[in-house]
């Protein structure tokens, strides 16, 4: 089966604490994604404004803006069957509290701080998926990588 593509981020609440990186890291190891690049960067405040300008006018604007561009985050092309979906899975409801309550295994129910410093972003829609993964990985070409390199991975 064709494999998807998504974008996912571990946030910096939890790039600042190596042993909660690594078992995210390790989630995403267990869960049969298939790594395709990974970076560790740091955004301006301007790259967060711009990522983020659908929730310009939401009331937790000001702070979300300010938290994703407060320390290292950790960037993630990631390739699966269905893997939008498993990812969103996989991370949990948005708000933390919620999520302990129905899905404590989640990673926002085990790592997440508040519903801002919630660990962990993930694409939500194939149109946000390649809009995602250009936003951080520029020179990737999602189309070629689904022509050359995706049949070798199929299983
Ligand atoms: O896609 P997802 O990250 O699960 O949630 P969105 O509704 O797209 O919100 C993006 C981002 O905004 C969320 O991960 C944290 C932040 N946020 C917040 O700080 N406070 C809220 N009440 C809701 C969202
Ligand atoms: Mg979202």
């Amino acid at each position: 089966k064709a494999l998807q593509l998504t974008l996912a981020v571990i946030k910096p609440d939890a790039v600042a604490h190596p042993l909660i990186a690594e078992a995210i890291h390790q989630t995403i190891l267990d869960n049969n994604f298939v790594i395709v690049r990974s970076k560790d960067l740091v955004w301006k405040r301007q790259d967060s404004e711009r990522f983020y300008v659908e929730h310009s006018e939401r009331f937790f604007y000001q702070r979300l803006v300010e938290f994703m561009s407060s320390g290292p985050m950790r960037a993630y092309i990631l390739a699966r069957e269905d893997a939008i979906r498993h990812w969103r899975d996989l991370m949990g409801p948005t708000k933390v509290f919620q999520a302990r309550y129905t899905s404590p295994a989640c990673i926002r129910a085990r790592f997440g701080l508040t519903d801002t410093r919630n660990t962990t972003h993930g694409s939500d829609s194939p149109e946000s998926a390649q809009r995602e993964i250009s936003f951080f990985f520029p020179d990737f070409n999602v189309e070629q990588w689904l022509k050359k390199e995706e049949p070798l991975f199929r299983s």
